[in-house]
């Protein structure tokens, strides 16, 4: 089983989930887009669902399907989101923002009933951290930011590089909502709800990507088949 048909499996027992007439939150990234294109079958086989996407991407790929898309403005509660994850601990905590959407997933995710996430085994970690902390921040005074990030950080106990995410041109990533982001490469992070609410306090952060008490269950797949995490 490799890392993508790992995906796929664990995007197939999300399916299951989707009941007729659900409200989904559609997530970000290689695995998600794993979940849309399954659901988009289903879809053209009459299922009936309305889905808020979490990205231009993933919106782009669900028009592709003709799913019923709307807003989170049109929608605002939502019965399921199905996302990936860059890491997950056994506490069900996650970071993410590997795709670069977290603000929205992260808000598409709080305004449903449940967020389950799919990935493949290589996610599952004891501490959050190997993975670099995706950091969403204001365009304006954006290297003030850094600093008071970095600042921030050490006090919570977490060192290390934190750099402007940049495209292969050279310039600044620019997120859906206009954004810069920053990775943190903090190695291990001791406590992430003390950095959590480190990060939120300084005024040019817009949303880290820690999420904390948002994921219910987490559906890993590897080379002994699916395991399921929380419920
Ligand atoms: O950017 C994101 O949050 C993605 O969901 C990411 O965390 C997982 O991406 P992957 O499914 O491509 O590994």
């Amino acid at each position: 089983l490799n890392p993508d048909e790992a995906k796929r499996l664990a995007a197939a027992k999300a399916l299951e989930l989707v009941k007729p007439g659900m409200r989904l939150g559609l997530g970000t990234g290689t695995t998600a887009a794993h979940f849309v294109d399954l659901l988009g079958a289903k879809v053209a086989e009459g299922l009936d669902v309305l889905c808020v996407p979490t990205s231009e991407r993933t919106r782009t790929q669900a028009d592709t399907y003709k799913i019923p898309l709307s807003t989170l403005d049109a929608t605002p509660e939502l019965d399921l989101t199905i996302d990936g994850a860059d890491e997950f601990d056994p506490q069900l905590r996650l970071i993410k923002g590997g795709g670069g959407a977290h603000l929205r997933e992260k808000m598409v995710a709080a305004a449903s009933k449940r967020m389950v996430v799919i990935t493949d085994a290589s996610k599952a970690v004891q501490t959050l951290g190997k993975f670099p902390l995706p950091i969403e921040i204001n365009v304006f005074g954006a290297e003030a930011t850094r600093l008071m990030i970095i600042r921030a950080a050490a006090a919570c106990g977490c060192q290390g590089d934190v750099k402007l995410r940049r495209i292969p041109s050279g310039g600044p990533y620019v997120t859906d909502n206009g954004h810069y982001i920053v990775d943190a490469s903090f190695g291990a992070i001791p406590d992430p709800e003390k950095l959590s609410t480190a990060l939120l306090e300084i005024p040019g952060v817009i949303e880290h990507g820690l999420f904390i008490g948002l994921a219910k269950a987490v559906i890993c797949a590897g080379s002994e088949g699916i395991e399921i995490f929380g419920q």
